[in-house]
This record gives structure tokens, sequence and C-alpha cells, in this order.
């Protein structure tokens, strides 16, 4: 039973999930319950093993993790031409030498990739990655997936999954059996933002579309995300766009979204993932690593939650400067799920000061969090550091509820924590294994 108000020096012991804790509790409690509560990881770039070569693991892949080559062109006199010359391993060396034996990994990639080799008891002040490498090479990939997972916490964990990518497009094609722990999300970005590039694609398997995205090409598109949406079931449909992203403006983008993509995922009931701000190879050398942010103009997502009620969108935006404004435009529109502190945004300081920011606003109605892994083992560090900061967040929330007379039980925190982290994602995406129950 609920007590008005609990002081400190209340000593009630607990015994269930009922009880009040007291607020030397508090803290260790949150702990406990975010260690406990496995997490749905709604946005990776991992992939389940049937996949092939396309899912990344292990110590070279970690290393040459593109926000660490990023890190490592600021210390190197290396030119990223000359880095792109290396092999995978080489530039791995150079990495591991330049930002963690001549200098201290303290960045929150490289303090990451330190918590990767503790997990797996590996030394982390090595001259050399001998014994790291021997030690990934020894693993079997199922049951890594397995381990790390577990070590994580997290399961499932959803892909990205881009049907105009000829090297993922042919696996698609030729039958992928579903794995109990990966779901698919089908990326859009080459259709919405890249069509003078990829409409050929579309013509080319029959798909009755023209360079102008005119007529029926709306339908057409329409089409091949029907087929693509039987092949793959995936979890919700997504894309990234520019911070310059608007809507409504007659674009071909908007036109297919409009006309495509939105009724797509009106009739197979799945959620549009709009990941917002970014700004493309704004130093091409750096590959994938030449990316920036900028800030949007949101008027375009309230455009859409309030002209298309009946879709769900889950969003991110990338910059900083946007964080509040989304949490705005979500209490105004039930259609729309802030989610996840993105990419460059996914410090502990800035996770800190959004998921503060989102709880005072919108409670413990947002998903605070996806990993964003790209090689599988990062969902270790990179879940770890989300588990630290929240549980900072949380405790000072309960503390300062229980301050204003609501005392909390372990069973309230653990009814926040699962919603935050799994029934939020579990209510607007259908995360149960693909099988009889979905088709
Ligand atoms: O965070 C990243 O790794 C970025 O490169 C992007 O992949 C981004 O997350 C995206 O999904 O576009
Ligand atoms: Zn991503």
């Amino acid at each position: 039973m609920r007590t008005s108000s609990l002081k400190s020096t209340d000593q009630i012991q607990v015994s269930s999930d009922g009880d009040l804790i007291t607020e030397a509790q508090i803290s260790s409690t949150v702990k406990d319950v975010l260690a406990t509560t496995p997490f749905v990881d709604i946005h990776t770039h991992l992939f389940a093993p049937a996949f092939g070569k396309l899912g990344l693991w292990g110590i070279d892949e970690l290393l040459t993790y593109h926000y660490l080559e990023a890190e490592f062109f600021r210390y190197s006199d290396t030119t990223p031409q000359e880095y792109c010359s290396l092999s995978k391993r080489d530039q791995a060396d150079a990495i591991w030498r330049t930002l963690f034996v001549e200098n201290t990994p303290v960045s929150e990639a490289t303090r990451g990739l330190v918590a990767v080799l503790k997990a797996f008891h590996l030394p982390t002040d090595s001259p050399d990655l001998a014994e790291a490498r021997s030690f990934f090479k020894a693993q079997t990939i199922e049951e890594h997936i397995r381990k790390v997972f577990q070590m994580a916490g997290v399961s499932p964990v959803v892909m990205t999954n881009d049907p105009l990518d000829p090297e993922e497009a042919a696996f698609w094609l030729n039958g992928i059996a579903s794995h109990g722990q990966f779901r698919a999300a089908l990326r859009l970005d080459r259709i919405l933002c890249n069509w003078s590039t990829h409409w050929q694609v579309l013509a080319g398997q029959g798909y009755g579309v023209d360079e102008q995205a005119s007529g029926k090409s709306g339908a057409e598109v329409r089409r091949f995300l029907a087929d693509w949406y039987k092949r793959m079931q995936p979890v919700y449909m997504a894309v990234s766009l520019p911070d310059t992203f608007e809507f409504p403006k007659e674009t071909i983008g908007n036109r297919l979204l409009k006309d495509a993509v939105l009724p797509a995922c009106r009739e197979f009931d799945l959620p549009l993932s709009l990941m917002i701000g970014v700004r493309k190879q704004v130093n091409p050398s750096l590959r994938l690593a030449g990316d920036a942010l900028g800030r949007a103009d949101l008027r375009a997502l309230e455009n859409l939650c309030r002209d298309f009620p009946a879709n769900r969108f889950l969003v991110s935006v990338l910059s900083r400067e946007n964080q509040h404004e989304l949490c705005v435009y979500a209490r105004k529109f039930s259609n729309l799920m802030p989610f996840g502190c993105w990419w460059f945004l996914n410090n502990p300081s800035i996770v800190e000061e959004i998921t503060r920011e989102r709880i005072e606003m919108l409670g413990t109605s947002f998903i605070p969090q996806h990993s964003d892994a790209r090689v599988l083992e990062q969902v270790i560090y990179k879940w770890n550091n989300t588990r630290r900061t929240l549980a900072r967040v949380l405790a000072e929330t309960y503390r300062l509820l229980s301050e204003d007379g609501r005392g909390v039980t372990r069973g309230d925190i653990q009814r926040d924590v699962t919603r935050l982290f799994r029934s939020n994602a579990e209510a607007w995406m259908d995360l149960r294994a693909p099988g009889s129950e979905r088709l």
C-alpha cells in the first residue's frame, strides 16, 4: 500500500514488489531493475548469421568502426586515401596504435572498445592485438551472438534491411530463414532520397516506374513495398532524412512518401521510422565517417503527424537543438513516438540531458535508446552505457517524486523500465518472431 510521503529515515524492509522502498534503496533498486530487464534494440545495423559476411563482428571490425575512424584522423598524419588503401587488419592496427597505445582512450567510442575487451577478459593496454585476434577467431558465430546479446541484456534486435542493396537483396531473394533474435526493418533511403539513381533497378525488376515517379509509379512502388513486406516481414519501414527535409513540398521523395510509403504502412499496420537531420558526406574522403548533422525544421513532422493520423511515426532527430521541439510535438500527436539518442548524441552527457527532458515532458511514453550497433560486440558497451546513464536519471526522478509525496515500489520501477525499454516498442511494432501467427 502507498503512504503519502516517504522520508529516507523510514526503515521499510523490502519484501515484495509492492512495498515502498526507502530513498536510500532507490538507486540500488533502479540499477538492479535496469540490469535484469531485457531490452529491445529497435535500431541496429547488425545482421543475423544467415547474411554471412554482411554481419560484422570481432576486433578488426570493432576498431575500424567509423566513429573511431573519424577520431583516428584527428591524431594521425595518415591521409584518408592512404588509410583506404590498407587492409582491414592494417587499418585496425593503425587505429589501435594511434588511439589506444599512443593516446589515452577517453572518448566515448574508444572507451566503448575498452569496455568490450574487458567484458571478454582481454587486455585493454596491450601493445598489439594478437590476443584479441586469437580470442575472436576461436568463436563460432551463433554461440557468440547468443553470449553477446546475453551480456548486453538485449533481445530481440532490429536490423536495417535495404531491398536495393544488391548484396543484401540476393540473400532475401534466395530465402532467409527467420532468426529468433533478429527482426527486419525495411529501409527506404535509396527510394525516397535517391530515386534518380535507383528507379531503374525497380524498372529492371518489372515495376512500372519512371524517372519522374509519375503516372502509376506511386502504385508500383507500393507494389514493390508489398512484395518486400512479404519477403522481410519487417517490424517497421524507415528512412534517414536530411536536415533540409520539408513536407509537404513538391519533390519526388515526398510524392513517393505520400502515394506509396504511407499507404503501405497503413495497409500493413507498420510504423514509419524517420531519422531526421543528417548532412551526408560533408567530407566524402572519410566515406562512412564523412557525414555531419544539421538542425531540421520540424514543422515537416508536425504536418505529417497531423495530416496522416492513421500513420504512426517513430522519430529520432540528430541535432541536439531539435530535441525539445520533438518532445513538444510528441505532446501534441500520439501517433509520434520519439526514440533514441542517435549517433553524435549517444554520449553520456547528451543522453542524460535528452532523457531527463523527455521524462519531464512525456513521462515514460517514449523509447529512450537504440544502439545503432554496426559491429556485434558494440551492443555490450552501448547498452551498458545506457543502463549506467539511465540509472542516474531514473534514480533522481524517483527521488524527486518521493520528496514530492509519492513513494515508489520496486514494482513501479519495474513497470517503468519495462515500458521504456520493451513494451513501448512492443506496442508499436510486432516484435514476435516471424512465423505462422504473423502470416
Ligand atoms: O550511426 C551510424 O552508424 C550512422 O552511420 C548511420 O548508420 C545512422 O545510424 C543511420 O541509420 O542512417
Ligand atoms: Zn543507424
